[in-house]
């Protein structure tokens, strides 16, 4: 994801203001895109669950993004420093498998800004953008026009939690193979089940040439997670508890964020980083007709941020069907980008 400069334009303004007036919006197809009553059904099952969740999509609202990007610019989050420079060493190298002329399929584009490097090496014919905010995505849009005269800019309005439909793409496809691009180790916050289904279907969406370009966050020293996870400033800590207000607005409840402590873990067993909201005195809260009482001490888990080996990662590929396993990885051996495509069969 690109940094909040980055979104500012010319004169400071906020983009916002300009996509609701520009009428040259292109294409966006809607796909798989839950409404209100459902993301409220949702939240509100989370909550009553023992114990009570919050999934992590619900953190980014337009503040919750905006924390996002501040962290990404914290000296503690590495994720994103070692991404950026392993893209930048081995972009050449990765693009020479990459066939010429295909579909470049962004997903989780936020304001595109990751593609745009690769667009220019890749000699794309096509962008699709795939994001769950559709403001995001116009803006994704917008930019790649103008940087890529000759690229045409698609993009798919979708939640990729739910299992990726891009049939929408499909329907509406030249013959040239579809690239999935997905960066950001973002892949960390499925489940290993849920990571392999999702695997599975960017799989049958390949086409004999297609593939996948994906980065992984490895496994490291807990304590360099920790902080990581919990800064120094606050800002994961304020990124965290912000969920509380998406959840006010979305479900019309009434947590008082300043109630809980953030707190972020890493569990060995499960290989992940968990992220949660710690009750710091029992109180009861009403949402949407029902309420839930929090004893002092008790979490709601906002996040799961799975890590893997290189070996881990690479075998879920493989039962997902992908072949021609290439890997990168930064020098420390723990940030990893992986590209592959559909094992033939013999
Ligand atoms: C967006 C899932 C890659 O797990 O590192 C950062 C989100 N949460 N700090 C991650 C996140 C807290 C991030 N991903």
């Amino acid at each position: 994801m690109a940094t909040w400069r980055d979104v500012m334009l010319p004169g400071g303004k906020h983009p916002w203001h300009f996509f609701s007036q520009e009428p040259d919006i292109p294409a966006l197809l809607l796909a798989n895109r839950s409404g209100a009553p459902e993301r409220r059904r949702e939240l509100a099952a989370g909550l009553l669950a023992e114990p009570a969740m919050i999934p992590p999509k619900y953190f980014y609202d337009a503040q919750g993004c905006a924390l996002y990007q501040a962290i990404c610019q914290l000296d503690e989050y590495y994720p994103v420093r070692c991404e950026a420079a392993l893209f930048q060493q081995f972009r050449g190298a990765i693009a020479t498998h990459i066939p010429r002329r295909a579909q470049w399929v962004d997903l989780g584009c936020g304001d595109g800004g990751k593609s745009w490097p690769w667009l220019a090496v890749v000699g794309a014919s096509r962008y699709v953008g795939v994001d769950i905010a559709e403001e995001w995505l116009q803006m994704a849009l917008r930019d790649g026009r103008r940087r890529f005269p000759g690229v045409e800019c698609i993009g798919v309005v979708t939640d990729f939690t739910q299992p990726l439909d891009l049939r929408t793409v499909k329907a509406t496809s030249r013959k040239h193979p579809p690239v999935f691009f997905y960066p950001g180790s973002s892949i960390g916050n499925f489940s290993p089940v849920d990571t392999l289904h999702f695997l599975q279907s960017v799989q049958q969406h390949l086409g004999e040439q297609g593939q996948l370009l994906i980065s992984v966050d490895g496994l490291h020293d807990p304590a360099l997670l920790q902080q990581a996870y919990d800064d120094a400033l606050g800002v994961t800590a304020a990124f965290n508890r912000n969920i509380l207000r998406v959840v006010n607005r979305e479900l019309e409840a009434d947590f008082r964020p300043e109630r809980f402590r953030h707190q972020a873990s890493f569990n060995t067993d499960e290989s992940r980083v968990e992220l949660s909201l710690v009750a710091q005195e029992t109180h009861t809260v009403s949402f949407d007709g029902q309420q839930r009482r929090f004893e002092a001490g008790e979490s709601i888990i906002t996040e799961y941020s799975y890590k893997y080996s290189r070996a881990g990662f690479a075998a879920l590929l493989e039962v997902a069907g992908f072949g021609h396993i290439r890997h990168w990885q930064d020098e420390a051996g723990a940030y990893h980008v992986f590209l592959a495509s559909r094992r033939q069969l013999s």
